[in-house]
């Protein structure tokens, strides 16, 4: 059924090297539970089959990190955003664990948590990109948010709901620990930027995007154009020659598919819309970094194990598995 991918990526200089960080971290948000989602994962055959089937030389250490060591004692909200310490210690030790990997040439694959994790996996590939091959990369968000709030525009103050307003620079802080450790070599161009399956999406959000000329495919352009044709015009937007990160939020997914995450939305996804987002990213051969992230087997008796599925059926299509 599967079988190992025959591309040469791009951007890598081995097709078979990929760093594992699994990130066992829920204080983006307020629902406990997302931080088992690494071990549901790979307890469902994740990292077996990144080894055995599509032969992968798979360099982890073996731990789900929660991070305990580096929680700050107290940490009281800051511009609005709730528990802004342990979320920018927790990513900026993450930066480092995926810089560590990336600088080495791995293919990085970052196990979630919640989405602010991203805020680190982004940050680290986006550096060792820069100092690998002196470029700025490409993030496709996959989502049915945006998660493009600044501090000041969010209604909630949970941080997985901004970390692509940190990781633009749309929004910034001085304080060394609240973010302010986040530096321009780390930050990604609002211009390299792509989301596809949008559909819950804030005022202030929408007015970021405008403002900003970010490409955004929300459900309405998957479901006038559908998603083949979303996938062209988001990876032409990209263009040919940009190593790209794919932050893949399996709420993107229609709950009909993925019912165990902590902000579901009807009209999402389909199962395999999602999976061919993640095989046309791997045909690119210039992924270079993959997040999976807001799996929460808590939250559904039925559906966890569904979901799980799903989570690592995506992981594998990005890895490059193919369906003949
Ligand atoms: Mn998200």
């Amino acid at each position: 059924m599967t079988s190992a991918p025959t591309l040469q990526p791009k951007f890598l200089p081995s097709k078979n090297e990929l760093g594992l960080v699994a990130v066992g971290f829920s204080g983006g948000q307020c629902k406990p539970g997302v931080d088992a989602a690494p071990m549901a994962l790979i307890e469902s055959g994740l990292i077996d089959q990144l080894k055995n089937d599509l032969e992968f030389n798979v360099t982890y250490d073996g731990e789900v990190h929660a991070y305990a060591d580096i929680m700050p004692s107290s940490d009281p909200d800051y511009r609005n955003m709730k528990r802004p310490k342990g979320v920018s210690a927790v990513t900026k030790r993450l930066c480092d664990q995926v810089y560590e990997h990336a600088s080495k040439g791995r293919f990085v694959l970052t196990l979630g948590g919640d989405h602010s994790i991203a805020i680190g996996s982004i940050a680290g590939t986006q550096k060792a990109i820069r100092e690998r091959l002196g470029r700025e990369m490409a993030v496709i968000w996959v989502d049915a948010h945006a998660d493009i709030n600044t501090p000041e525009t969010s209604d909630s103050g949970n941080i997985h709901g901004m970390p692509v307003a940190f990781l633009t620079g749309l929004a910034k802080e001085d304080k060394q620990d609240t973010f302010g450790w986040i530096k321009d070599e780390m930050r990604i161009n609002t211009k390299k930027l792509v989301y596809i399956g949008l559909r819950d999406v804030d005022v202030g959000e929408k007015k970021i995007l405008r403002e900003n000329g970010i490409r955004a495919f929300s459900m309405h352009d998957i479901d006038r154009h559908g998603i083949g044709k979303v996938m062209d015009m988001a990876l032409g937007w990209i263009g040919q020659d940009t190593p790209i990160h794919l932050s893949f939020d399996v709420d993107a997914l229609d709950p009909q598919w993925a019912p165990s995450t902590g902000t579901p939305v009807r009209g999402g996804l389909t199962l395999r819309e999602g999976d061919f987002i993640a095989e046309c990213v791997a045909e690119t051969g210039s992924l270079v970094a993959l997040d999976l992230v807001e799996v929460n087997p808590s939250l559904e008796a039925e559906g966890a194990a569904e979901t799980v599925r799903a989570g690592c059926s995506i992981v594998r299509c990005a890895l490059g598995d193919t369906l003949l």
